[in-house]
């Protein structure tokens, strides 16, 4: 049985006593289940106080980031090391603004991949078309060249640390949110194309989380796909009463 799970991704919001107080909110809205997973990823600077207050709580929490080398001359950046050394053992990788703003290229992703998989942590892998693709009816292989290149090298052992988040640019923020037929074919595209590349025990057991303008009115649908595994959570996680609804739509 695959892994339901529902991630928020705050991106650059919150405070510290914003974050704690919508992780307070959260703990006593959300119970630890067996049925979903959840995982909430603050930024840096809130990412160790995050970790004290879900103690025991069941949820998880994740960074948004992070830097490919061991540790040196990188200013502002963080390394593997120093998440795992504050408790959090997840980390998001690939993010479309990650891509465009900070031109993070498949390369560089498949360096950060290798990395996070030495350090043992659980990857959350992003991906995903742009309009234009969509509109050229280019999304299927450049969603298959995203994951060539930047997460296909990896053993099949390595999976167990991968969740797949698929990420539709154009959804992403805008309001706009892939139908839920639209979410599943692609997710069953990426099944197959791991099912092709390593086998079908490997794609049948990897989550694939669907993200782009997830809310409590869309989630129940968009979860009930198949091939759709639960949800990478932006805007909507920002508010305790719509991340937990979006978790209770499992
Ligand atoms: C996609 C998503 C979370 P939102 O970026 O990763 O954000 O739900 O705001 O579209």
């Amino acid at each position: 049985m695959r892994k339901k799970i529902v991630a928020g991704n705050w991106k650059m919001n919150k405070n510290l006593a914003e974050t704690n107080t919508l992780l307070s909110e959260l703990t006593t809205k959300l119970k630890a289940s067996s049925e979903v997973e959840i995982i909430v990823a603050p930024t840096f600077t809130n990412l160790y106080s995050a970790t004290e207050v879900l103690k025991s709580s069941g949820i998880t929490v994740a960074a948004q980031n992070m830097h490919e080398a061991e540790n040196g001359a990188y200013t502002g950046e963080i390394s593997a090391d120093m998440l795992k050394s504050i408790g959090v053992e997840t980390v998001i990788l690939g993010h479309s603004e990650r891509r465009a703003y900070f031109g993070e290229t498949d390369q560089l992703l498949a360096n950060k991949v290798n990395t996070a998989l030495q350090h043992e942590m659980t990857i959350i892998f992003c991906f995903g078309e742009e309009l234009q693709d969509r509109k050229s009816d280019n999304h299927f292989s450049i969603v298959e060249q995203q994951l060539k290149n930047g997460l296909f090298h990896i053993t099949k052992a390595n999976w167990k640390n991968v969740i797949l988040a698929y990420e539709p640019v154009w959804a992403i923020g805008t309001g706009e949110t892939a139908s839920p037929e639209q979410a599943q074919e692609m997710h069953a595209f990426i099944r197959k194309t791991i099912a092709n590349t390593y086998d079908q025990e490997t794609a049948d057991e990897v989550s694939i989380l669907y993200g782009g303008s997830v809310k409590p009115n869309n989630a129940q649908e968009i979860f009930a796909k198949t091939d759709v595994d639960g949800g990478l959570i932006g805007g909507a996680s920002l508010d305790a009463e719509n991340f937990s609804a979006i978790v209770n739509a499992i």
